[in-house]
């Protein structure tokens, strides 16, 4: 596995004629993984809003006017009958999120117990709850945690311009002590919050050369309605995403993350079917079903089926263990 990417060698990359760089990608894509499958997950935000962090693009922040509702942390009842009905509905993966700066020890009881619950459903577990401890990190591996989504959002360069509460340092102290308890991590973040090519190279670079997340979700961003970016994005429509630029992002990860899953996440609902496929020609293999994502609306369960069906891919089967397998 190669972690000494230069930034030189990711932007020769992503200035690659498209059919090029779709070939390379597909190319890496079928070496690696089974080339007509694709993960479905399912999300549930189990503690939603209030959250005291000011992540730009975020709807649950304190400081977003968003009109979504705080709660309380799920039940585990609750979270369990949520999750059953997600592998009733094909999922083979089951995430569970919170919007959370971070989880209190006292917290710990009720998480483990969700993951142990969903777990011995036989769906692949996974959670993001902000920042975590060593020790946290270490009871939910006991557990049987097998993921960990704790995502950079974009290059350490850009951070500041996103998010003023935490630094991309305290991001990888907690990748550190995710991946010392030995969970999967899970890391990734999203494009089209105005940032230029050079900070999605400088974002593909981080991902790129940390040990590879065994998962990179890339999410476009989803503009909300009272949050700074959602409001930014309002005001210059033209800061949109290119989807074109979208499916290269994608094919980058690929080709420089090769044997890890690669999250087509949120902003599907307002991405083409055209602009799906192409991201799955580029590398992608696994998608959020349902439709809801944490709080914003979802393509859903019918649109997913027909595009797959007129794609002629199928579902991944799961995967509790967490283990990626290898080519067919
Ligand atoms: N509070 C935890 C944290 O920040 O780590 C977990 C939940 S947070 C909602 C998980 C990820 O969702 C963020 O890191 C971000 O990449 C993504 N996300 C949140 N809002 C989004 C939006 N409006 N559009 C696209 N992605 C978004
Ligand atoms: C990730 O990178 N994307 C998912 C998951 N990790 C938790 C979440 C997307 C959230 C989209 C916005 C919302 O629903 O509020
Ligand atoms: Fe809180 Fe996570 Fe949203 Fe940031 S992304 S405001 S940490 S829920």
């Amino acid at each position: 596995m190669r972690t000494d990417w230069t930034r030189d060698e990711i932007t020769a990359l992503f200035d690659l004629p498209f059919n090029d760089l779709m070939f390379e990608a597909q190319s890496v894509h079928r070496a690696n993984f089974s080339r007509n499958e694709v993960q479905l997950s399912t999300l549930l935000s189990i503690k939603t809003g209030g959250c005291p962090e000011d992540c730009g693009y975020c709807s649950q922040s304190k400081d977003a006017d968003s009109g979504v509702k705080a709660t309380k942390l799920m039940d585990v009842q609750a979270v369990l009958q949520a999750a059953a009905q997600a592998k009733d509905h094909g999922s083979g993966r089951f995430c569970m999120g919170a919007a959370w700066r971070n989880p209190k020890d006292k917290d710990i009881p009720k998480l483990t117990a969700m993951v142990k619950g969903v777990r011995e459903m036989g769906m692949e577990t996974c959670m993001t709850l902000g920042m975590l401890t060593a020790s946290q990190a270490k009871q939910l591996a006991d557990a049987g945690l097998d993921y960990y989504n704790h995502n950079i959002d974009t290059a350490p360069e850009n951070y500041a311009n996103v998010i003023t509460t935490r630094t991309f340092e305290d991001r990888m102290e907690t990748l550190e002590n995710v991946r010392s308890a030995g969970i999967n991590v899970c890391c990734g973040g999203i494009v089209g919050m105005g940032e230029t090519r050079g900070d999605r190279i400088g974002f593909i670079h981080a991902l790129a050369t940390m040990p590879h997340p065994e998962s990179v979700p890339i999410n476009a961003l989803v503009p909300v309605k009272g949050t700074v970016l959602g409001d930014m994005l309002a005001d210059t429509p033209l800061a949109k995403i290119d989807e074109i630029e979208f499916v290269r992002t994608v094919a980058v990860a690929r080709i420089t993350m090769p044997h890890s899953m690669v999250r087509l996440s949120a902003g599907r609902e307002s991405m083409s079917e055209s602009c799906q496929a192409l991201c799955f020609m580029a590398g992608a293999n696994s998608i959020f079903t349902g439709d809801k994502l944490l709080t914003a609306p979802n393509a859903g369960d019918d649109k997913d089926s027909a595009l797959l069906a007129k794609l002629g891919m199928k579902a991944m089967a799961a995967q509790p263990h967490g283990h990626l397998e290898a080519a067919e």
